[in-house]
This record gives structure tokens, sequence and C-alpha cells, in this order.
């Protein structure tokens, strides 16, 4: 076995404190998400979205990475085969954690992106007052974030990396959002073998080859070690 891609989701950062958003008490609650993970929204109130982000960025830079993080850090300085390490998460938290090559599918929440000019640019302050382009000026900046309706990033790696995958191992997502949701069935259809590290059984539980429950601080480092 030579090849590995491992998906990860909000779950993995729970156990750091940052919240899920599918739980009862989760990140959707007194935001309907429409208003705050959509192009429209952002159009309709960019001050409540900015205000959305601004908050999550000041949790998330509170967190620490918990021992599911430390533990894929390993594993990816250890392995000498490839491995991708896609995250939906917009935390730094694999990146603290040690991992060196951590693909943010959904975007990273200390980023801000130029409409404008399209560059980026590391944010780690609050965006509420449309802050300048440091590139080009412009009032265009928005969180970059992949929103409903959008294109995820690197789509085209991520997808040829999971048709090689010897193994697809799928951690704290429950399954709900697509494209990452289908990973597990096309590199099942490519060959893999999967596995679902979750603290409950996923939408897709079912088209993985294994599933096994508990909280990830647990469950990740002892499939690594
Ligand atoms: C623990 C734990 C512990 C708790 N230990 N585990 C096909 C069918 C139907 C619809 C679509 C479709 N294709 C596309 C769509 C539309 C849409 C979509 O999927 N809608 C669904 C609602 C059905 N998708 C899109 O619009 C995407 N774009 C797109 O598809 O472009 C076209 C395209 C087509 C084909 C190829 C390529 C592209 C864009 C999706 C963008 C998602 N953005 C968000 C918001 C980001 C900003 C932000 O953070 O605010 O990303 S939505 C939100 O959900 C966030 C997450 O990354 C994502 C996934 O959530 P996640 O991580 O799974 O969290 P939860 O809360 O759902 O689950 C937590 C899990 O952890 C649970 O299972 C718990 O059990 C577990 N857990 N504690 C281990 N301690």
């Amino acid at each position: 076995m030579k090849n590995i891609v491992i998906l990860t989701g909000a779950g993995i950062s729970a156990e750091s404190g940052l919240k899920t958003f599918r739980a009862e008490d989760g990140l959707w609650e007194n935001h309907p998400v429409e208003q705050v993970a959509t192009p429209e929204g952002f159009a309709r109130d960019p001050d409540l979205v900015q205000r959305f982000y601004d908050e999550r960025r000041a949790n998330v830079m509170g967190a620490q990475p918990n021992a599911a993080h430390k533990a894929l850090g390993r594993l990816e300085s250890e392995w000498d085969g490839e491995l991708l390490l896609v995250t939906q998460n917009i935390d730094d938290l694999h990146e603290r954690g040690g991992a060196q090559n951590t693909l943010h599918m959904h975007g990273e929440v200390l980023s801000a992106w130029c409409r404008a000019c399209d560059t980026r640019h590391r944010w780690d302050g609050t965006l509420c007052d449309g802050p300048a382009c440091p590139s080009c000026g412009a009032a265009a900046m928005r969180p970059d974030i992949v929103w409903f309706g959008e294109m995820p990033y690197q789509m085209d790696r991520i997808f040829d990396a999971v048709a090689r995958a010897d193994l697809f191992v799928s951690i704290g997502t429950s399954g709900a959002v697509y494209p990452a949701a289908g990973f597990v069935q096309e590199a099942s259809r490519a060959g893999a073998r999967t596995l679902e590290l979750n603290l409950e059984g996923s939408a897709g539980s079912h088209f993985f080859d294994k599933t096994r429950l508990g909280p990830a601080s647990e469950l990740v480092p002892r499939w690594v070690d």
C-alpha cells in the first residue's frame, strides 16, 4: 500500500473546541446557512457575513490542535508513499499539528481574497470595515471561503489522487456536502480500500469497507500508530 488520501471534516476539530455545522448546537444554529455561506448572502449583507467569519477567526486563533491533528502530522512526515491530506475545514489546526501539505478544499478563514485582482492575503484581524486590498487598493476583499454553489478548490488534484489511492480514509465528516461526500465512491470504484473514523455513523457509512466509531482524538492516533 503506497497511496493514501485522507479527508477530514469539522469533527476532527471538535475536541479542539471548534463547533461542527450540523450538531444541535452547531454553527448553523444561529445563522441560517443561506445568510452566511452563500455568495448571495454575502451580496445581501456583507457586514453580517464578515462578522460571522470574524468570530470564527477569533475562535480558530484561540484553539489548539488535538491528538488527531498531531497524529496525522506524524503520519505525513513518516509515510514513504504518497499521502494527500484534504480538509473541508477552514481552520489551520492541521498545519499547527505538524502537517506540511494540507489542501483546504473549502478555503481558509485566515485568508482574504481580493475579487478585483485575484490575490490572497493572510487575514488574522477583522474584515468588517470593507478593507482595501494590500495589492490593488480595491475594497473588494471577501473571506477566502468556498460557499454553497461555488467550486471547491483544487478538484483536479483531488480527483487525480483519489483515482490513484490504495486507501481512502474519512475522518469526522457527516458526508452531507458534495463533492467531498462522493470521494468514497470514487475511491472504491478505483479499487481503494475505504475506512471511516467518526463519532457516529454518517450519511455515507454504508459506502465504506469499514467504519470505526469514537472520538477522533482516540481513533486517529490508534489508527496511525
Ligand atoms: C466527530 C466528533 C469527534 C463530531 N470525533 N467525529 C450533489 C447532490 C446534491 C447537492 C449537491 C451535489 N453536488 C453539489 C451540490 C450542492 C452543494 C451540496 O453539497 N449541498 C448539500 C447540502 C446537498 N455543494 C456545493 O455547493 C459545493 N460546490 C459544488 O458542488 O460545486 C460544483 C461541483 C460539482 C462537481 C464537482 C466539483 C464541484 C460547495 C460546498 C461548499 C461547502 N461549504 C461549507 C461552508 C464553508 C464555510 C464555513 O466554514 O463557514 O463547508 S458548508 C459546511 O459543510 C462546511 C463544511 O466543510 C461542510 C462539511 O461539513 P462537515 O465537516 O462534514 O461537518 P458536519 O457538522 O456536517 O459533520 C461533523 C461530523 O463530525 C459528524 O459526522 C459528527 O458525527 C462528527 N464528529 N465530533 C470524530 N469528536
